[in-house]
C-alpha cells in the first residue's frame, strides 16, 4: 500500500514543507526562542527577565517534544504493539527543561543560543518550578520509569491526576515546627503540558445500581452526579532516542458550567456550588504517605482518575475493532500500589454491564489485564475503604466486589474445607464496626502479577501480608522487581562534572554507558589511579561547595566545606528513624564536649544535612522536625564543638534540592528497622554518586551491599527475623532504658533536662522510645553508634575513602530503572521495544 496512500486534503508538497523538522542549530535555537517571546509570550524581545527566558526556552523546547510525541503517536498507531499503562495516582517530576534538553541533546546548542540572547543557561534553569504530584519514593519512583520507559522505546503511558496544588510547601518557623502552605505551581503557567479539550469523560459517582427494564436483567448504574474528566498531555523523551511517551493526567470539572435552572431561579450560589465539588476532586495532592485515611475525596479521586483512565484506554483498543477477548494481547495495566484497585471492579462494570459479557469472560480478562506493586507491609499503611462509603459513593463497585470475594472465596472453600479462620484472613471484607474493603486482596487476587520492590521485601510480601494467597495460587504469580532509579537525571543531570570524567575514563560515548549502566564497572581498575582518584575526590569537593553556595543563597548560613558530609533526606517517619539520627548527633556533641584539645584535634568534621516533610497530622514527625532544628541551634552556636560538629535542617525538601544534596554527600544514611522500607530510591541515588552508605539490612540497602561489597558499606542494627521477638521482648519483659542502653538513656536525659529548650515540649517523643519502642532505637543504638565510628575511621584514610567511593558508583549499574523496566515489559507486560526511524 506504500505510495498508494492519498494524501488526506489539499497538496502534499505544500504541507510538507510547512511542516517543522527538529531544530538544530543555534541558529534555528534563537529564532525558535524569540518567536516565542513575541508571539506566545507577546512581550517585547528586549523587555525579557530570566523568568520570560525560560518560559520563551521551554515553549521552544516543547516544539522539539512535540515534533517527536507526534511520531512516536502516529508509529504506535501504525505497528499496533501491545501497550502498558502506568497507573500512579503519584509523579514526581520535578523540574523538566534540563532533562528534556538532555534527552534531546541540545543542552549545548541551547547554552549558546540563551548566552547570545544575554542569558545564562544556569539562570534560566533555575527560574523552573518543581513539579512536585507525588509524596516521595513511590511517585518519584513513577517519574524514573516513565524515562526508563521512554529511554528504551517501549510503548508505555503514563496515566495520573493533574493537581492544582502539588505536595504542600513546607516552612520551619523559628521555634522549629513545620508550616504547611499550598504550592500553587500552576501560577506561572506550565508549558510542559498540552489542554486536550477535545478528550473527554464522563465520571459519574453515586447514585444507584438498578436491574435495567430492557429484559435483560443487567445492572444498571442510574442517577448520583456526573463529572468531566479532561485530559492533559504531558511529553516524555526518550535519552538519545525520538521516542516521545506520554503522561496523561486528568482534570476534574464541572459538567455544566453552572446549572442554568437553579441560575433562572435566582439562586446563584446554588447554581456555581456543583462547579466547585467537581473542581474539589483534582484540587490537591493528599500529603500522607503510609497511611490510610477512608476520606470520601480520596475516594472520589481514585475513581475518577481510573474510571478515565480506562474509558481512554477501552476507546483505544475499541478502534482497533478487534474481539473484547483480546483486550489483554494488546493492554497491559501496572497499579502502582492499591491506589488505583477500582480499576478491577470498574473492568468488570464495563465488560457486563456495558459490553454484555459473562462474568467468566469478564473475570478472564481482568485478571490477564492487570499487574499489581506493593509499597509497603507497613499494616497502617494497607489501604482500606468502609463499605458504608463505597456504598455510597460507588454502589455497583460495591456489588462486584462481593461477587468477586463470593467466587473467590468459594474456591478458597473447595481448596481448605471448612478453615474458616482462613476464609476470614483472606476475605476482601474485614469483618468490624464498619466493615471494610481490604484493597490488596482485591489487587492481588485481579491481577496476573504481584511484586514487591526489593528483594526483601517481596520475600516479606509473600511470607506475611500475602502469605495465603501465595499458598492458594501458587509462588509464580508472586514475584519481585528491584526498583531503579534514571541515571540521565540522578548522575549526568545533577552530576555533570563527574559525568565527565566517567564519560572520559572509559573512552565511550557518554549516551552509551548511561543505557547500558553495567558499563561503569570499566571504572574499577581506575580505582588504583591517583591522578583519577585525585580527579574524583575534586568534583567531591566542588559539589559541596555547590551545596554550600546553595545553602548560603537560600538560608544565608555559611556551611564549611572542608569535613564531611552526613546526609539523610526523605519523608520524616518514625520507621526511616530520623530519630535515631538525631540521637546520634546529641550523642556526639556531649562526646565532645568532654574532649581534652588533644582528642579533638584527632575529630574529624563532620556537617549533618537533613530534610524532609512530615504529614501535616504526623506529630510525632513534627516534633522530630523541631528537634532537629533546636538542636542544630545549640550545636552549631557552640564554640566547644562548631569546629567539628555542624547540623542543618534544609527546609522544602524536593526533587531539586536532591539534585544539589546527592552529589555532595560523603555518606548517607538509611537507617530503617529492619524489614520497615521497603526499597528506598534515594539510597541508589547516593551510591551511583560516590557516597557510601550506612543503613541497616533494609530493603535495597541489601542488594546493593551484594552488588558494591560489604567492605563498602556500613552496616548495622538488627536483622528481619530479630524484629519480631524484640517486640515481644518490649511488650512482655522490658528492661528499662538506663540498663538496656545507657548511652541511649542519657541522650533522652539530657534532652528531658532542657539542653535544647527548658520545656516538655519532646516527652511524647521521647516516651516512644521509652515507652514501648516500637521501632527499636534502644535496640540498634549502641551498633549505630559504633558504625557511625567506623565510617569516622575510614574516613581518615582519605585515598582508602575515595577507592570505595569510585568502587561503589562502579558497581551501581544493576539499579538503573532502564533494567527495572525492561523486567516488567518482560517478565509482566509481555510488550516490545517499538523503536521509529
Ligand atoms: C515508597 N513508598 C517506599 N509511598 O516506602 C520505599 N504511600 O521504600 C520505596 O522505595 C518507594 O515507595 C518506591 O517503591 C512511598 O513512597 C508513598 O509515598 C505513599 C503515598 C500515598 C499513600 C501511600
Amino acid at each position: 500500500a506504500a505510495g498508494k496512500e492519498q494524501w488526506p486534503r489539499g497538496e502534499e508538497e505544500v504541507w510538507r514543507a510547512g511542516i517543522r523538522g527538529l531544530d538544530k542549530t543555534v541558529d534555528d535555537i534563537t529564532k525558535s526562542v524569540v518567536n516565542h517571546v513575541q508571539t506566545s509570550l507577546a512581550r517585547q524581545a528586549y523587555n525579557i527577565d530570566d523568568l520570560g527566558a525560560y518560559q520563551a526556552a521551554a515553549l521552544s523546547v516543547r516544539d522539539n517534544l512535540l515534533v517527536n510525541w507526534n511520531e512516536t503517536q502516529l508509529n504506535y498507531t501504525k505497528k499496533n504493539p501491545k501497550r502498558a499503562y502506568y497507573l500512579s495516582l503519584e509523579f514526581l517530576m520535578g523540574r523538566t527543561l534540563d532533562n528534556a534538553l538532555l534527552n534531546l541533546g541540545l543542552k549545548d546548542e541551547y547554552k549558546d543560543g540563551v548566552q547570545k540572547l544575554g542569558f545564562s543557561i544556569e539562570d534560566i534553569l533555575d527560574k523552573e518550578r518543581d513539579a512536585a504530584l507525588g509524596n516521595g519514593g513511590l511517585g518519584r519512583l513513577a517519574a524514573c520509569y516513565l524515562d526508563s520507559g521512554s529511554s528504551t522505546e517501549l510503548p508505555l503511558w503514563g496515566y495520573g491526576l493533574r493537581y492544582k496544588y502539588g505536595i504542600f510547601q513546607q516552612l520551619i518557623s523559628p521555634e522549629g515546627n513545620q508550616l504547611e502552605a499550598p504550592d500553587p505551581w500552576l501560577d506561572n503557567q506550565n508549558p510542559w503540558e498540552l489542554p486536550r479539550l477535545d478528550v473527554t469523560y464522563e465520571i459519574r459517582f453515586y447514585g444507584r445500581s438498578e436491574r435495567s427494564h430492557d429484559g435483560s436483567g443487567r445492572a444498571v448504574w442510574a442517577g448520583g452526579q456526573e463529572v468531566v474528566a479532561v485530559a492533559y498531555d504531558v511529553m516524555i523523551p526518550g535519552y538519545g532516542t525520538k521516542t516521545t511517551n506520554n503522561l496523561r493526567l486528568w482534570e476534574s470539572r464541572s459538567k455544566r458550567g453552572f446549572d442554568l435552572n437553579s441560575f433562572n431561579a435566582g439562586n446563584y450560589e446554588g447554581a456555581v456550588e456543583s462547579s466547585n465539588s467537581a473542581d474539589a476532586i483534582t484540587s490537591v495532592l493528599y500529603p500522607n504517605d503510609h497511611t490510610s485515611f477512608g476520606k470520601e475525596l480520596r475516594l472520589k479521586q481514585q475513581y475518577f482518575w481510573t474510571a478515565a483512565s480506562l474509558a481512554d484506554i477501552m476507546r483505544r483498543f475499541k478502534n482497533q475493532n478487534k474481539p473484547l477477548a483480546q483486550f489483554p494481547d494488546f493492554v497491559a495495566i501496572q497499579l502502582n500500589d492499591t491506589h488505583p484497585t477500582l480499576a478491577i471492579p470498574e473492568l468488570m462494570r464495563i465488560l457486563i454491564d456495558e459490553e454484555d459479557l459473562t462474568w467468566d469472560q469478564a473475570w478472564t480478562i481482568v485478571t490477564n489485564t492487570f499487574f499489581y506493586t506493593n509499597h509497603t507491609v507497613l499494616p497502617e499503611a494497607l489501604e482500606k475503604w468502609p463499605v458504608p462509603l463505597l456504598e455510597h459513593v460507588l454502589p455497583r463497585h460495591l456489588q462486584i466486589i462481593y461477587d468477586i470475594n463470593l467466587f473467590f472465596l468459594q474456591a478458597v472453600e473447595k481448596k481448605y474445607p471448612g478453615d474458616r479462620e482462613r476464609l476470614a484472613r483472606m476475605s476482601l471484607i474485614e469483618e468490624g464496626q464498619p466493615k471494610q474493603v481490604r484493597m490488596a486482596h482485591l489487587a492481588a487476587i485481579g491481577s496476573r502479577k504481584v511484586n514487591g520492590v526489593a528483594e526483601l521485601h517481596s520475600d516479606l510480601v509473600r511470607t506475611t501480608i500475602l502469605k495465603d494467597f501465595v499458598e492458594f495460587e501458587g509462588l509464580s504469580k508472586y514475584s519481585n522487581v528491584t526498583n531503579g532509579i534514571t541515571p540521565r537525571r540522578w548522575l549526568d543531570q545533577c552530576n555533570p562534572e563527574l559525568s565527565a570524567l566517567i564519560t572520559k575514563t572509559l573512552a565511550v560515548d557518554k549516551n552509551v554507558w548511561l543505557k547500558d549502566l553495567k558499563l561503569l564497572k570499566g571504572l574499577i581498575p581506575h580505582a588504583e589511579d591517583a591522578d583519577f582518584r585525585k580527579a574524583w575526590a575534586a568534583i567531591k569537593q566542588r559539589n559541596k561547595e555547590r551545596l554550600a553556595a546553595h545553602v548560603q543563597s537560600t538560608l544565608g548560613l555559611t556551611v564549611r566545606t572542608d569535613a564531611m558530609f552526613d546526609v539523610q533526606i526523605k519523608r520524616i517517619h518514625e520507621y526511616k528513624r530520623q530519630t535515631l539520627n538525631i540521637l546520634g548527633v546529641i550523642h556526639r556533641y556531649l562526646t565532645l564536649k568532654v574532649m581534652t584539645p588533644e582528642e579533638k584535634a584527632k575529630v574529624n568534621p563532620r556537617v549533618v544535612f537533613f530534610a524532609g516533610k512530615a504529614a501535616p497530622a504526623y506529630y510525632i514527625a513534627k516534633l522530630t522536625i523541631r528537634l532537629i532544628v533546636n538542636v542544630a541551634k545549640v550545636i552549631n552556636g557552640d564554640p566547644d564543638t562548631k569546629d567539628y560538629l555542624q547540623l542543618y535542617f534544609l527546609p522544602d525538601y524536593s526533587v531539586s534540592l536532591a539534585e544539589v544534596l546527592i552529589p555532595a554527600s560523603d555518606i548517607s544514611q538509611h537507617i530503617s528497622t529492619a524489614g520497615t522500607e521497603a526499597s528506598g530510591t534515594s539510597n541508589m541515588k547516593f551510591c551511583l554518586n560516590g557516597g557510601l552508605l550506612l543503613g541497616t539490612v533494609d530493603g535495597a540497602n541489601i542488594e546493593i551491599a551484594e552488588e558494591v561489597g560489604e567492605s563498602n558499606v556500613f552496616f548495622f542494627g538488627h536483622l528481619t527475623p530479630a524484629v519480631e521477638d524484640l517486640r515481644y521482648q518490649h511488650l512482655y519483659h522490658p528492661v528499662p532504658i538506663e540498663e538496656k542502653c545507657p548511652a541511649l538513656a542519657n541522650v533522652l536525659n539530657q534532652i528531658s533536662s532542657g539542653l535544647f529548650g527548658n520545656d516538655d515540649i519532646y516527652e511524647p517523643l521521647l516516651n516512644t522510645i521509652r515507652q514501648n519502642d516500637y521501632y527499636l532505637l534502644s535496640d540498634d543504638f549502641d551498633s549505630y553508634i559504633a558504625a557511625l565510628a567506623m565510617v569516622d575511621e575510614a574516613y581518615q584514610d582519605k585515598e582508602e575513602w575515595i577507592k570505595k567511593s569510585i568502587n561503589t558508583t562502579a558497581n551501581m549499574g544493576k539499579f538503573s530503572s532502564d533494567r527495572a523496566i525492561l523486567e516488567y515489559a518482560e517478565s509482566f507486560w509481555n510488550i516490545e521495544p517499538t523503536p521509529f526511524k
